[in-house]
């Protein structure tokens, strides 16, 4: 049977979107090099040192740890995992507003985390005092989402910072969607504003990369020695990324991707995707829907979710409403 990959005309409300042309190319040379052996494969192992330091310069950090892993669950759980490795507490939590992505809940099942999930405020941000309630001696990690899944609300960053130092935890933030169109957006959320210790974002998302391409990146070096084990028979003598053999099209992939829109394309996809997000918000709300105003492009509007993804164009969203209308 000879299927042919999906086509992006009427995808409305993914968080996939069609790779840059250069990174698809690039993606397809680099498909049998494998960023887990970098002595082996050190072409590739340079394409990702690349990639994390400018994922450092997008997030506001200069010399960045950190790696690009096969998507934000990875990033995410390895920021709960290096927490909770470092943190001296026995039975060790953490809390995470209630719009934090359900790869928070498979990090806590895997790792043995309590996860506590704080209420949201009226606009659908973390609210700190409620985050401040849920924690105590033993959170390891406090969680703040920059762009959430459902509605691209931004958490108070430098809150949720005062929060996670009144306890002594990690701050992670999870910008998994919105690191690649915050840069051109008046929102504290990055590691310049805060003292944020690690963040997920994702170059397969907003950043046209290829799937797989997530990242985790981490201010500081112990965050990553948190997360290493030995490799004996390896010339690298240690890992600290999650799965072993990695896509090293996934990582040409995102750093052609970032390399070519860096910071000029991707200030013209936030452009564009902001005013159809706004274009669309105020279409559903003139024909009685309950529009959730779009902060970031994404519009939620009752059951209905449109994200404004690179590849959706304004003929699209008029087919959409025009569809709309004829139900
Ligand atoms: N953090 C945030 C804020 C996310 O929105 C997501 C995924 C993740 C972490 C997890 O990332 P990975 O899926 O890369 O592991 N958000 C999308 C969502 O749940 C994932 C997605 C993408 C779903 C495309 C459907 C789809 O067509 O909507």
């Amino acid at each position: 049977m000879n299927r042919e990959p999906q086509v992006f005309g009427r995808v409305l409300s993914s968080m996939c979107t069609k790779p840059h042309p250069e990174a698809r190319e690039a993606a397809q040379r680099f498909l049998a090099d494998n960023p887990g052996d970098p002595t082996t494969y050190p072409a590739v192992a340079e394409l990702e040192r690349k990639a994390v330091e400018t994922l450092g310069e997008i997030t506001g950090l200069a010399d960045p740890e950190g790696y690009v892993a096969s998507g934000g669950t990875e990033a995410n759980l390895q920021a709960v995992r290096a927490a909770r490795n470092l943190s001296d507490s026995a039975d060790p939590n953490v809390v995470a507003p209630e719009s934090a992505h359900f790869s928070f809940q498979k990090a806590a099942d895997v790792l043995d985390v309590d996860l506590r999930l704080a209420p949201v405020d009226d606009d659908r941000r973390a609210d700190p005092a409620a985050v401040r309630r849920l924690a105590d001696e033993d959170t390891a990690l406090v969680v703040g989402v920059a762009g959430t899944t459902e509605y691209g609300r931004v958490d108070p960053i430098p809150e949720l910072a005062e929060v996670a130092q009144a306890v002594d935890a990690l701050l992670h933030v999870d910008a998994a969607w919105g690191g690649f169109v915050l840069p051109f957006a008046d929102w504290e959320w990055n590691f310049d504003h805060a003292p944020v210790d690690t963040m997920t974002i994702d170059p397969h998302k907003m950043g046209r990369a290829p799937i797989p391409a997530g990242g985790f990146l981490a201010r500081d070096e112990t965050v990553l020695d948190a997360l290493v084990v030995d490799t004996p028979y390896l010339e690298s003598t240690s890992q600290a990324t999650l799965t072993g053999t990695r896509s090293g099209a996934g990582v040409a992939g995102a750093h052609a991707a970032l390399s070519a829109l860096w910071p000029e394309g991707y200030r013209e996809n936030y452009d564009r995707g902001q005013a159809n997000a706004e274009w669309l918000a105020e279409a559903l709300d003139s024909r009685g829907y309950e529009v959730v105003e779009p902060v970031l492009p994404i519009v939620g509007a009752g059951e209905l979710r449109v994200v404004c993804m690179p590849h959706v164009t304004r003929e699209m969203l008029e087919e959409f409403v025009a569809d709309l209308d004829s139900l």
